[in-house]
C-alpha cells in the first residue's frame, strides 16, 4: 500500500514513541488484554538511543540500573558488559527487548505522528500519521521523550557553509569518517563532552567553540567483571527497590549531612572518594549542595580545580572552568578523558565568550577577533527543545479544539506531570511536571507506566470511560513544582530546565525536583483517593 492511500485502524490504545517509555507501555497494557499501536518516527525501535548514535554516546546512568526491571528473567539473562553502557549496546537492549516480548508486530516504525485530536461525542482519539494512516483510539500514551528534538540555533551564515553538518541528536546511521578531516564542534554540554574526545582520536584538527563551560565529572568506565555483575543480579529486585524508594531512581549512598557540619578536610574527603569512584555520586556529597550557594561552592570549587589539574596549559584550563551558575543546575556531565583531550596537539579551544562567532563562511568560522577557521565537517551539539518540544511539534488538539502548544504558550501545565486538562484520555510519560529527568528516567518511565496502566485498570473496573485532569488540580501541581524548584538552586542557570536554551520558549522549571520517590508518593496517594483531581466520567 503507498504512503498516501488512506487506512483506518481502531485500537484501545495508541503510544506514540518506541523508546523505553513506549516499549514498557505497550507490555504492560497488553498484558491487561488491550490492543495497543506504537508508532514511532524512527526506523528501529530506542527512542533517544536510536537518533543519538553519535561517537562517544554513552549514558551517565549504570547499566545495570539503567534497564528494565518488569521481567525478572529479562533481567537475569543480560549480560551488560561495561559499568557505562554505550549507545549501540542500549540499542542493542531495546531491539532485544522488543523481540523477546513480540512487541514488533505492534509497533509501526518509520512513521510520524503529524495530529491528534479528541473527538468528545464519540470520546476517542483520532491520530494523523504521514504514511497516510489514521488510527483511532480510547487512550492515547504520549511517550515522545524528553530530549527527543534536536534543537539547531540560528547561526549566522551556517547555511554558506559547503562542509558537512551533523547534529548529535540525529546522527548518519553509517559511521562517519573523520580521519584527516577538520572539525568544528558547537556545544560542550553531555553530547559534547563525550564527542569531542572521540573525534579528537582520528580528525586532523578539533576546533571547540565553546560558548559556557560545564561542570563534567568523570564515568571511570570499565568493562563490568562476571562475578559484580552476578552479584547485582543475586539480588536484582531487592536493588530495583531501594532505587524506586530513592530520590534520584538510583542508589546513590547520599550523605544526609549538610556541607558546613563537617570542617573543610573531611569535605575534602568525602569529595575525593566519590569522585574517585566516578559519575553523579558526587552530588550525593551533601544534602544540601542543591540548596544553597554556600554549599554548592564547595563541590563547585572542589571540580574547578580538578579542570585545573587536568589540563596543561593554565589559559585553556581557565577557559574551560565553569563560572555563573552552580554546578548541577545544569545536568553534571559525566566524561571519558574529556578534559585531558585538550592537552592534545590537535584540539582547540575557542572561548566565545572572549571571541564570539562573528559568522560561519562558506569554508569555516570567522570570529571577532578576526581569525577564520577552516573546517569540513561542523557538529553541532547544541541540545534540544526538551520536555515540550516533541509534544507541540503534533498538532494536539483537546475539547472544543484547542491546540495543546496555545494551551502551553505560557509554558506547559500538567497534573502530575501525567494529565492535561481538556484533554481526557491522554497521558504524558516522564513529562513536564514529574521527576523524570532528573532521576534515572527508567525507574521514571515505570513508575509512570505502572500508574497509568493501573488507572486504565480502575477505569474499567469502575464503569468510567474518561478520566481528565481538572485545571484547579494542574494550577495546584505547577504552583507546587514551581514552590520546590525555588527552595532549590536549580533555578540559577539558564538550562534547558527552564527552556533557557530555546529563544522565545518561557522560563518555567519544567521538571519536579522533589526526587522519585515523594513524586510516587503523591501519584499513589492520588490513586489511592480515586483519583483525585482528576474528573472521572
Ligand atoms: O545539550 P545541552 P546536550 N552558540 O543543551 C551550546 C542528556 N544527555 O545535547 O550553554 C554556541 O546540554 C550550549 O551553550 P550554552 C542530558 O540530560 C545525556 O549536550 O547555551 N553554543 C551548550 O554548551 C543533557 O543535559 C547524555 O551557552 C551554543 C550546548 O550547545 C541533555 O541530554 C549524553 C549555541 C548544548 O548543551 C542535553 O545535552 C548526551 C549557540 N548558538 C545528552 N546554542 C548521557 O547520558 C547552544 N550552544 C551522558
Amino acid at each position: 500500500m503507498s504512503r498516501t492511500d488512506v487506512r483506518q485502524t481502531e485500537v484501545d490504545v495508541i503510544v506514540v514513541g518506541a523508546g523505553f517509555a513506549g516499549l514498557y507501555s505497550l507490555w504492560k497494557l497488553r498484558n491487561q488484554g488491550r490492543s495497543v499501536r506504537v508508532i514511532d518516527a524512527g526506523a528501529e525501535v530506542g527512542g533517544t538511543w536510536f537518533w543519538n548514535r553519535y561517537p562517544g554516546a554513552r549514558c551517565d546512568v549504570e547499566s545495570v540500573d539503567y534497564s528494565f526491571s518488569f521481567d525478572e528473567q529479562l533481567q537475569q539473562d543480560w549480560v551488560w558488559t561495561e559499568r557505562y553502557p554505550a549507545q549501540p549496546e542500549i540499542l542493542e537492549y531495546l531491539k532485544h527487548v522488543a523481540d523477546r516480548f513480540d512487541m514488533r508486530k505492534d509497533i509501526s516504525l518509520d512513521t510520524r505522528v503529524l495530529a491528534a485530536s479528541y473527538d468528545e461525542n464519540a470520546q476517542q482519539w483520532t491520530v494523523e500519521t504521514d504514511t497516510g494512516e489514521t488510527l483511532r483510539s480510547r487512550f492515547l500514551i504520549m511517550a515522545t521523550g524528553c530530549l527527543s528534538v534536536p534543537q539547531v540555533p540560528s547561526l549566522e551564515g551556517l547555511d554558506d557553509f559547503t562542509g558537512t553538518v551533523l547534529h548529535t541528536g540525529s546522527w548518519p546511521s553509517e559511521p562517519v569518517d573523520f580521519t584527516g578531516q577538520r572539525v568544528g564542534v558547537v556545544g560542550t554540554g553531555s553530547s559534547g563532552i563525550q564527542l569531542i574526545p572521540e573525534v579528537a582520536k582520528q580528525a586532523d584538527q578539533v576546533t571547540v567553540l565553546q560558548r559556557t563551560a560545564s561542570f563534567s565529572v568523570p564515568a571511570f568506565n570499565r568493562p563490568l567483571d562476571p562475578g559484580e555483575l552476578a552479584a547485582v543480579k543475586a539480588e536484582y529486585p531487592e536493588r530495583r527497590k531501594r532505587a524506586r524508594a530513592s530520590a534520584a531512581g538510583v542508589e546513590r549512598g547520599d550523605n544526609p549531612q549538610c556541607a558546613f557540619d563537617v570542617d573543610a578536610a573531611q569535605r575534602q574527603r568525602e569529595f575525593d572518594v566519590r569522585y574517585q569512584t566516578g559519575g553523579f555520586g558526587l552530588l550525593g556529597s551533601y544534602a544540601d549542595l542543591m540548596l544553597t550557594h554556600e554549599a554548592n561552592a564547595t563541590v563547585s570549587d572542589y571540580v574547578r580545580g580538578k579542570i585545573r589539574d587536568y589540563v596543561d596549559d593554565p589559559e585553556t584550563a581557565e577557559d574551560l572552568i565553569p563560572h555563573g551558575y552552580p554546578l548541577g543546575a545544569k545536568r553534571i556531565c559525566v566524561d571519558t578523558n574529556y578534559f585531558q583531550t585538550y592537552n592534545r596537539d590537535n584540539v582547540e579551544l575557542v572561548n566565545l565568550r572572549k571571541t564570539p562567532i562573528d559568522t560561519f563562511t562558506a569554508t569555516g568560522v570567522r570570529t571577532s577577533d578576526g581569525v577564520e577557521r577552516e573546517f569540513d565537517v561542523i557538529c553541532l551539539a547544541t541540545g534540544f527543545d526538551a520536555m515540550t518540544g516533541a509534544l507541540n511539534r503534533i498538532d494536539i488538539r483537546g475539547v472544543d479544539g484547542v491546540a495543546l502548544r496555545d494551551r502551553w504558550d505560557a509554558g506547559p501545565v500538567t497534573y502530575l506531570g501525567l494529565g492535561v486538562s481538556g484533554f481526557p484520555n491522554m497521558f504524558l510519560l516522564a513529562g513536564s511536571g514529574s521527576p523524570s529527568v532528573l532521576a534515572n528516567v527508567v525507574t521514571a518511565i515505570e513508575q509512570h507506566v505502572e500508574w497509568t496502566a493501573d488507572c486504565l485498570a480502575y477505569l474499567d473496573d469502575h464503569g468510567y470511560t474518561t478520566i481528565e485532569a481538572t485545571p484547579e488540580a494542574e494550577t495546584e501541581w505547577v504552583e507546587h513544582v514551581n514552590e520546590l524548584a525555588h527552595q532549590t538552586i536549580f533555578p540559577n542557570a539558564a538550562s534547558w530546565y527552564i527552556g533557557a536554551n530555546i529563544p522565545g520558549k518561557p522560563r518555567i522549571f519544567m521538571p519536579y525536583v522533589g526526587g522519585i520517590v515523594e513524586y510516587e508518593n503523591k501519584c499513589n496517594e492520588v490513586a489511592g483517593d480515586g483519583y483525585n483531581g482528576f474528573a472521572l466520567k
